[in-house]
């Protein structure tokens, strides 16, 4: 397998953590998200991905995109270690934390919303931090409840193995850092984060870790 990715995206960070439970190895190619003003952005990626997004991966000429289209493909791929739980209900509660941060956070405060953000409307950097800290904070206060009154409370988001939700979380966290989020409001989500990184992994999908680090 050849996952398309960048030591500093999340949402190629929740892939390599897929991968790494999964214990399946992979090749990795880098592709700079700010460097030439983008490599996502040249028609070599772009016959890959048209989109124009990381992450991308192909498993032996299929190509995939979409995080969570492909951390679910590897899940049904290769099933052992499962990343949902098995009830309906319950994987339904799992996707929905996912979801808290693929489908409303994440994508709001991604780059290039954020370069749009601020070149059309004249924002400063701060005040487009500002703009990512605000759309992170309202995802984050919303999970940490729904984390503490889920019916399995465990070391993870959903009982005491990582699934899907805890995939997404982490990646994000390094975000809401970068931006300057106060995490010490959500106290459960940071020791989720701790399980989290005792996991190699985790670790060993950690931006600093991967070969393109900068
Ligand atoms: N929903 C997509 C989001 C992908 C995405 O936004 N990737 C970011 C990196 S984390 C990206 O490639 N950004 C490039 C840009 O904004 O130009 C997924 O989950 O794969």
């Amino acid at each position: 397998m050849r996952l398309y990715t960048f030591f500093r995206s999340s949402a190629s960070y929740r892939v390599r953590i897929a991968l790494n439970i999964k214990g399946l190895s992979y090749e990795q190619v880098p592709i700079h998200l700010r460097r030439g003003g983008g490599e996502q952005l040249g028609a070599a990626y772009k016959a890959i991905n048209p989109q124009a997004l990381l992450p991308a991966l192909d498993d032996n000429g299929k190509i995939l995109t979409q995080s969570l289209a492909i951390i679910e493909y590897l899940d049904e791929t290769h099933p052992t270690p499962p990343l949902l739980p098995s009830g309906p209900a319950d994987k339904a509660l799992v996707r929905s934390m996912a979801m808290i941060i693929a489908c409303e956070v994440h994508p709001i405060q991604n780059l290039r919303v954020l370069n749009y953000v601020k070149a059309t409307y004249n924002q400063t950097d701060a005040q487009v931090n500002q703009w990512a800290q605000h759309w992170i904070d309202l995802g984050l206060s919303a999970l940490e409840p729904m984390i503490v009154a889920q019916p399995k409370p465990g070391k993870f988001c959903f009982g005491d193995t990582p699934t899907l939700a805890d995939i997404c979380l982490v990646p994000q966290l390094g975000n809401a850092r970068r931006y300057g989020c106060d995490l010490s409001k959500y106290p459960t989500i940071l020791e989720i984060e701790k399980s989290c990184m005792a996991l190699p992994a985790f670790a060993d999908a950690a931006p600093e870790k991967q070969p393109d680090a900068e």
